[in-house]
């Protein structure tokens, strides 16, 4: 994962016929359509190629009807690359293919049990790092990821029970920026790494984007916090990601930024 700036590549995985039955416990009760997920993905990578990245997409996994969702999978530092061992066990075996493409460019490194760690827990912000304490990453994956990145330093901040990882409520649209819901991640610990900006509970969805320089790629249906980003001065690209959320994913779940 670099600043924004510096991103030249994504991977992206293909949505599976079994996309149905991908698991859905908090934002989203379930995918209804493949189909439609998959207009969603292809409109998610057009924008990023707009944008000029340069996208692998991976052929779907049939077996694992999770395997959109490849941000869980890595996470990136450099030239280099930790191959997180999923919270969600069911999950594990949809790696291999990701860490081959990885491979291709990146030096891998394996974390060790007793980590567990989802890339949707990890964020960058600047030179630091915060992790989520989730269902999915515990404090052993948390320490792997210390080792990782050192020695960049590593916030950790506890997760909500109902809330799936720390990207699905806060992500970051622009140095020194936070973006996150009024209710949630109030321990101070936010704040003492960035601006929070702040939007209503009913908007936490909308706290995922991926930015570009001044461009933002947010969720479509979440007025408030667009119109905050337009007064910070980003120009927004908004994404019809119902299909996705119904799965509990979000914007960044789906690629591997590097
Ligand atoms: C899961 O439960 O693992 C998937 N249905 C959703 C994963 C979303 N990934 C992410 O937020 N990084």
């Amino acid at each position: 994962m670099r600043h924004s700036e510096a991103i030249a590549r994504a991977i992206v995985r293909g949505v599976p016929n079994s996309y149905l039955q991908a698991t859905a416990r908090y934002f989203g009760s379930g995918p209804t359509d493949v189909s439609d997920a998959r207009r969603q993905h292809s409109a998610y990578i057009a924008a990023l190629r707009g944008f000029d990245i340069d996208v692998t997409e991976l052929v779907p996994d049939e077996e694992h009807p999770d395997c959109i969702f490849v941000e869980d999978l890595a996470v990136v530092l450099d030239d280099r690359a930790l191959l997180t061992r999923s919270g969600h066990a069911a999950r594990r075996g949809e790696q291999p293919a990701v860490a081959a493409a990885l491979g291709n460019d990146l030096d891998l490194v394996e974390m060790e049990m007793p980590g567990t760690l989802d890339g949707g827990d990890v964020l960058r912000i600047g030179d630091c790092f915060v992790v989520g304490l989730s269902t999915r990453t515990n404090l052993a994956g948390a320490q792997a990821l210390r080792d990782f990145v050192a020695p960049l330093l590593v916030h950790e901040i506890a997760i909500p029970d109902d809330h799936l990882h720390l990207k699905s409520i806060c992500t970051s649209p622009g140095e020194g920026l936070l973006l996150a819901p009024e209710h949630a991640l109030l321990d101070g610990t936010l704040e003492n790494i960035a601006e929070v900006i702040r939007v209503p509970a009913a908007e936490t969805y909308g706290c995922n984007v991926i930015v570009f320089g001044n461009k933002v790629l947010v969720a479509m249906g979440y007025p408030v916090t667009h119109s905050i980003l337009e007064q910070h001065g980003f120009q927004l690209h908004p994404l019809e990601m119902s299909q996705i959320r119904a799965a509990d994913g979000s914007l960044t779940c789906l690629s591997i930024f590097y």
